[in-house]
C-alpha cells in the first residue's frame, strides 16, 4: 500500500482515499455515539441537530422566505443535508490530515466537535447536560480515529516486515482486509448506535397508546364533500399524514407524556400546573377548524382542515385566573420556542382550544402531541403552538416570541383566500367540459359564501359549493368550464359570510400573509 515518495515513513499507508474515509468514518461513528446520548436525555443536542437548529435560528427572515417559496417543506432535509455535507467534506479533509500527521487530524476533527458542542450548549433552554453528546461524539470521533489510523499503520509494517513493501503503492491483501474489517465495524457499530437512538426515542411516547374521551360537546356531523366527484380536489378533511406541517424543528420531537405538563403563570391569580389526565377530566370539546400558514403563498399547501378535540382554551385561563395587566398569551414549547397570541383575540369567544386529539387519533408527534394551541382565524405562527407546555400571561411591552423577534407581524388574521386545485397551471385539457375546482377560506369572517370562477378576465362567475362545515372551515367549490381550443387564464376569487370579497391586492407572505388571486394560464386542445 504504501510509497514514500515525499519521505514518509514506509510504515505509513499512503492511500489518501482511505485517510479520507477514516476521517468521515471516525467523523460518523462519533456523530452516531452522540446523538444515541441525546436520545437518552435531550436530542437537540445532538451534534447534528444542535447545528441545524444553530443555523436555523441564525438564518435571516428574507433567506428562509426564499428557502420556503423554493423547498417548500422540504427546507429541513436541504439544510440538514447541507450542514452534514459540509461536515463530512470537513472530516475527510481531518482523515487527509491524519494521514500527514495524525495530531492535526485529530485537531479538525475536535475543532467539529468544538464547534458542535457550543451550538448545543447555546440552544435555547440549554444546560450544561447538552455538553454530554458533545464529549461522547469527541470520545468516540477522535478515539475511532487513533484506532483506524493505528490499525493502518500496523498492517503496513506488519506488510513491511512480512511480505516485503517492494509492491509498490499496491499493499497486500491482508493489510487491506484488516483495515476494511476495522473500517467496516465502525460503519456498523455507527449505524446500530444511530438506530438505537431513534429506537430509544419512539420507546418513550406513543401517541397510539393513548385512548382519547369521547368529546362532552361534539362537533356536527360531517358532511361528505366533493371529494369523490371532484378529481384533484382537496379532501374536505386532510388525513394526518396528509397534513402541512411548518414548524422550526428538525426532528420530530418526542415528548413523554408522563412527565409532560402545561403551566399557567404570569399574570394570573394562582398558577396553575396540569397533567395530561388533569386535561381529560375538563370539558371536551370537538370542533372543526382550518389552519393556515402565514407562509402560505396565494394557491401554496400550506393550509389544511381537520377534526380536533381537546379543551377550552378559556377554561384552562379561567382555572388560573387572569390578571388586568396582560395582554399577550406567551405560550412555549416543551424546547423554549415561544409564540406570541394577542389575550383579547384568543378570548373573543371563538373556539380556541387546546387540542389534544386530531382526526380522531390522538395528535401526532408532528403535529404537537401530546398538546397543541389550536386558534380559529389567526395564522399557526400566533396561535397554534405545539408541544406546548407553558401559557404566560403578559404583554406585549414585556416579552417577545420567536416570530416577532423575526420581524413577523404580532397580530395576524388570517386573510381571505381561495386555491384552485385542478387544473394544474399549464395543463393541457381537451376541449369541452373541463370541471375547474379548489377549496377557500375565511375563518372568523363568516366562512366561505360563494367562490367566483374568472376566465381570461371576462365576468366573474358564480362556482358551485360545496358542504359548509363552519365558518372556520374551509369549502370546496368547483366549476363547469366549457373550455374552447386555445390559452386561457383562470383565476377565482371567495366571498366572505361577512360580504369581503377577496382582494385582488398582491402581498408576500411575509410580514402578515399574503394576499391577491391566484391565476394560471392551461392550453386547450
Ligand atoms: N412549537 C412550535 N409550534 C408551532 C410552530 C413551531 O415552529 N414550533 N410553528 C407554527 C406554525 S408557523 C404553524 S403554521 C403551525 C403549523 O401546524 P402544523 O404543522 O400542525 O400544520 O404550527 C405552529 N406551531
Ligand atoms: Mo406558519
Amino acid at each position: 500500500m504504501s510509497t514514500p515518495h515525499n519521505g514518509r515513513p514506509s510504515g505509513r499507508p499512503s492511500g489518501r482515499l482511505t485517510w479520507a474515509g477514516f476521517g468521515l468514518l471516525s467523523t460518523l461513528a462519533g456523530t452516531a455515539a452522540g446523538h444515541l446520548v441525546a436520545s437518552l436525555d435531550r436530542i437537540d443536542s445532538s451534534p447534528v441537530l444542535a447545528v441545524g437548529s444553530t443555523v436555523i435560528d441564525a438564518t435571516p427572515t428574507p433567506v428562509k422566505e426564499w428557502a420556503i417559496r423554493n423547498f417548500g417543506t422540504a427546507d429541513k432535509p436541504i439544510l440538514i443535508g447541507s450542514v452534514m455535507a459540509g461536515v463530512l467534506v470537513l472530516a475527510a479533509v481531518a482523515g487527509l490530515l491524519a494521514r500527514r500527521r495524525l495530531a492535526l487530524g485529530l485537531a479538525l476533527e475536535g475543532l467539529l466537535v468544538a464547534v458542535a458542542t457550543a451550538a448545543a450548549l447555546t440552544n435555547s433552554g440549554a444546560t450544561a447536560g447538552d455538553a454530554v453528546p458533545g464529549i461522547a461524539t469527541a470520545v468516540v470521533g477522535l478515539g475511532t480515529l487513533v484506532l483506524l489510523a493505528r490499525t493502518a499503520s500496523q498492517q503496513a509494517s506488519g506488510t513491511a516486515d512480512g511480505e516485503g513493501a517492494g509492491t509498490d503503492g499496491k499493499g497486500s491483501g491482508s493489510s487491506r482486509r484488516g483495515v476494511l474489517v476495522a473500517a467496516g465495524v465502525v460503519a456498523l457499530a455507527a449505524t446500530v448506535m444511530a438506530g438505537a437512538g431513534q429506537l430509544i426515542r419512539n420507546l418513550r411516547a406513543r401517541p397510539e397508546d393513548v385512548t382519547l374521551p369521547t368529546p362532552d360537546d361534539p362537533a356536527g356531523a360531517f358532511p361528505d364533500g366533493l371529494d369523490g366527484q371532484v378529481d384533484g380536489i382537496s379532501p374536505l378533511r386532510v388525513p394526518n399524514e396528509d397534513f402541512y406541517r411548518v414548524d422550526t424543528r428538525l426532528d420530530t420531537p418526542v415528548v413523554d407524556l408522563e412527565s409532560w405538563t402545561l403551566t399557567i403563570d404570569g399574570d394570573v391569580d394562582r398558577e396553575v400546573t396540569l397533567t395530561f389526565d388533569d386535561l381529560l377530566e375538563m370539558e371536551i370539546i370537538e370542533r372543526d377548524i382550518t389552519l393556515t400558514c402565514v407562509s402560505n403563498s396565494v394557491g401554496g399547501e400550506f393550509v389544511d382542515g381537520a377534526r380536533w378535540l381537546g379543551v377550552r382554551l378559556t377554561d384552562v385561563l379561567d382555572m388560573a385566573g387572569v390578571g388586568s395587566r396582560a395582554d399577550q398569551i406567551l405560550s412555549t414549547d416543551f424546547d423554549g420556542m415561544t409564540i406570541s397570541t394577542p389575550l383579547d383575540l384568543a378570548t373573543d369567544g371563538r373556539d380556541a382550544m387546546i387540542a389534544i386529539g386530531m382526526n380522531g387519533e390522538a395528535l401526532p408527534r408532528a403535529h404537537g402531541f401530546p398538546a397543541r394551541m389550536v386558534i380559529p382565524g389567526l395564522y399557526g405562527f400566533v396561535s397554534a403552538t405545539k408541544w406546548v407546555t407553558r401559557l404566560t400571561l403578559t404583554t406585549y411591552d414585556e416579552a417577545s416570541a420567536y416570530w416577532t423577534d423575526r420581524d413577523w407581524a404580532t397580530d395576524a388574521p388570517i386573510k381571505i383566500s381561495t386555491r384552485i386545485d385542478t387544473p394544474n397551471a399549464l395543463d393541457r385539457l381537451p376541449a369541452g367540459e373541463v370541471v375547474i375546482g379548489g377549496v377557500a377560506w375565511a375563518q372568523q369572517r363568516g366562512g366561505v359564501d360563494q367562490v367566483q370562477v374568472q376566465v381570461d378576465g371576462g365576468p366573474w362567475r358564480d362556482a358551485e359549493m360545496g358542504p359548509d362545515v363552519n365558518n372556520d372551515y374551509w369549502r370546496q367549490w368547483f366549476f363547469r368550464w366549457d373550455a374552447e381550443p386555445g390559452s386561457h387564464a383562470i383565476a377565482a376569487r371567495a366571498i366572505s359570510g361577512d360580504g369581503t370579497t377577496q382582494t385582488a391586492v398582491r402581498a408576500q407572505p411575509f410580514p402578515d400573509g399574503a394576499s391577491g388571486i391566484q391565476s394560471l394560464m392551461v392550453t386547450v386542445e
